[in-house]
């Protein structure tokens, strides 16, 4: 009955993992070689996007190497019944990752749209309560899993709701060139960070796909929402001065 079905990544699960790992490693680099070549004081969004390729790269070690993960028990679907016992891993070291780096992102984002110090502090909490009930919820053996679920996805549509209303609003205000590097990162990450949820439903949630094609699903939105993250906030900034921005 396959209790023991759905542990370990293969052999080209890791390969694919070792080169992830690569691009996180070589973005961190090329981030830091554009910082130095700008004044001090112009810096502040290479270090905050450095930081989030640099915890990617760490994180993708470990998985590259099977590290970083719990084995659990899961239930699943056998005939028309859900049935309970049969192990999966759970990757815990993502949310590692996802509960450093996604307030990282946000705070680029924010950082963008002006916000106050405040307001993007809280939006920071609740995308931790967004990762944390993730966690929690996917070592969760039994259906509650689906309550943290339930709450992650409210946080992660509070966060949305701020971007859309007054983050946008604000980043308006501030001209053109802020407007739509705003538009340009704010866009993108709504739209990859939709796909998290559904990439936990049918990973870690309900157990529908095997850990090598969760490591296809998530590493290719982890590659987008943080390298093509970089490429985009960074080149839209290229003419912002972020003391404008208070950054
Ligand atoms: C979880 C499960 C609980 C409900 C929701 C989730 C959303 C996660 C997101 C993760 C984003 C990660 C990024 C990583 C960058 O590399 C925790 C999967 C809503 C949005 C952007």
């Amino acid at each position: 009955n396959g209790v023991t079905a759905d542990i370990h990544i293969t052999e080209r699960g890791s390969d694919w993992l070792w080169a992830a790992f690569s691009m996180f490693a070589l973005t961190t680099i090329l981030i830091l070689v554009a910082a130095y070549r700008k004044p001090a004081r112009d810096r502040a969004f290479h270090y905050i996007t450095a930081a989030i390729t640099l915890v990617a790269t760490i994180a993708y070690y470990s998985m590259a190497s099977d590290l970083g993960f719990a084995i659990t028990q899961v239930e699943f679907v056998r005939g028309s019944s859900l049935v309970s016992g049969r192990l999966r891993q759970i990757w815990y070291v993502r949310y590692i990752d996802w509960v450093i780096t996604t307030p990282l992102l946000l705070l680029d984002i924010l950082l963008t749209a002006g916000l106050p110090w405040p307001r993007i502090l809280f939006v920071m909490l609740v995308d931790e309560v967004m990762i944390i009930t993730g966690l929690v919820g996917s070592l969760t053996p039994s259906r509650y899993k689906w309550g943290y679920f339930t709450f992650g996805c409210a946080a992660m549509l509070y966060i949305f709701f701020t971007l859309i209303g007054p983050a946008r609003r604000n980043a308006k205000l501030l001209g053109d060139d802020v407007y739509r590097a705003f538009l340009l990162t704010g866009v993108w990450t709504l739209g990859l960070w939709t796909l998290y949820p559904i990439a936990w439903g049918v990973s870690d949630g309900g157990n529908v796909i095997s850990p090598d094609s969760e490591m296809v699903f998530y590493g290719v939105l982890d590659v987008l929402a943080k390298i093509g993250f970089s490429g985009i906030l960074l080149w839209a900034h290229r003419n912002i001065d972020p003391a404008r921005l208070g950054a």
